[in-house]
C-alpha cells in the first residue's frame, strides 16, 4: 500500500480502511470520558488524606481527564482528604449527593460554590431510636459524637466519630464479624420505609430520605456536561448491596454509556486509571 493515491477508490481494501487514520494523518479521536469517584477507600485510605503516591499520580492524571467526586462525607472531611485536587474537579457531591459544589478558587476557605443542597429534617423519633441503639449495644469503647446531623442526611456511628484510628480499625473488624451496621441499616429501613440507610465508610451508617442517595448525581452530571460524554465511569469501594455506592452502581448498570468498578482500595483505583491511560 503506497498511500491514498494508490488505486484510489477502485482499489480500496480492508487494509486501507484499517489504516485510515494514518493514511489521512488523522489523530484517533479521543473518547470523551467522565470519571466519577467515591473518596474514602477509593481515592484515599479511610478518613485519611491521599497517600503521597496517589497524590502525585492523581495530580498528573487530572491534567488530562475530567472527573467528579461523590462522597458520603461533608465538604470539610472531603477537603481534608483530597490534597486540593477537589479544586480541579468538574464538581463534587457531598452528603451522598445531597449537596453539589462547583470549585471556585476565589471563594475564601472552601474554594467552592454550593449549587444545591437538599435540606432535610429527620423524623424526631429517629434520634430517639439511635440513642436507644447506642444504649442497647454493649460495644466498647463509645468515644462520643455518635450522631452527626449534616442538614441533608444523618450519620450514625456506634464507636463514635471521636475514635482514634486504632479504635476505628478495631470497630471495623468487629463490624465485619458481627455485621451490625448492615443489620442496623435494615432495621432503620423496616421502621421508616420512607428512609434509606447504607454502610458508607468504616464505622458508620448514612441515613437519608429514600432515593436521596448517590444515584441522584448521574442526571446532574449529564446536565452539567455541555457536550455528552461517550462514557461515564464510576469507581467506588461500596458498590455491593447495602453499601452507599450501590444505588449509583445499580443505576449505571442499566445505562449503555456507563460503567462502574468495585475496588478494595486506592491502589486498585490507580491500576484502573493506569489501564485507561494506556488506551
Ligand atoms: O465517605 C465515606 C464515609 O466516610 C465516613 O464514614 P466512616 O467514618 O464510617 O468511615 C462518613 O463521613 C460517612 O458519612 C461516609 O459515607
Amino acid at each position: 500500500m503506497n498511500g491514498k493515491g494508490d488505486k484510489w477508490r477502485g482499489g480500496w481494501t480492508t487494509e486501507y480502511a484499517n489504516n485510515f487514520n494514518s493514511i489521512f494523518n488523522k489523530e484517533k479521536r479521543m473518547k470523551k470520558r467522565v470519571f466519577i469517584f467515591d473518596v474514602d477507600g477509593t481515592l484515599t485510605p479511610s478518613r485519611l488524606p491521599m497517600t503521597d503516591e496517589m497524590d502525585r499520580y492523581f495530580g498528573a492524571w487530572l491534567k488530562h481527564n475530567k472527573f467528579y467526586l461523590v462522597t458520603g462525607s461533608d465538604i470539610s472531611k472531603l477537603q481534608e482528604q483530597m490534597c486540593y485536587h477537589d479544586i480541579e474537579s468538574e464538581g463534587f457531591f457531598t452528603c451522598c449527593g445531597n449537596e453539589f459544589w462547583i470549585p471556585d478558587p476565589h471563594v475564601v476557605n472552601i474554594s467552592a460554590e454550593l449549587v444545591y443542597e437538599n435540606k432535610w429534617t429527620p423524623p424526631g423519633d429517629l434520634f430517639h431510636f439511635l440513642e436507644h441503639v447506642l444504649e442497647r449495644n454493649d460495644y466498647h469503647p463509645k468515644t462520643g459524637n455518635h450522631v452527626e446531623d449534616r442538614g441533608t442526611m444523618v450519620n450514625f456511628s456506634i464507636v463514635g466519630r471521636n475514635c482514634t484510628l486504632e479504635q476505628r480499625h478495631d470497630y471495623s473488624v468487629h463490624d465485619e464479624v458481627s455485621q451490625e451496621r448492615n443489620k442496623l441499616a435494615k432495621e432503620i429501613v423496616d421502621r421508616w420505609p420512607e428512609l434509606d440507610a447504607a454502610v458508607g465508610g468504616q464505622i458508620s451508617v448514612d441515613i437519608y430520605p429514600k432515593g436521596k442517595d448517590k444515584s441522584q448525581v448521574l442526571d446532574v452530571i449529564r446536565q452539567h456536561q455541555i457536550t455528552p460524554a461517550d462514557e461515564y465511569i464510576f469507581i467506588g469501594d461500596r458498590t455491593m448491596k447495602g453499601g452507599n455506592d450501590y444505588p449509583l452502581a445499580k443505576l449505571m448498570d442499566t445505562e449503555t454509556d456507563c460503567k462502574y468498578y468495585q475496588v478494595k482500595n486506592w491502589e486498585e483505583t490507580k491500576t484502573i486509571l493506569e489501564k485507561y491511560a494506556e488506551e
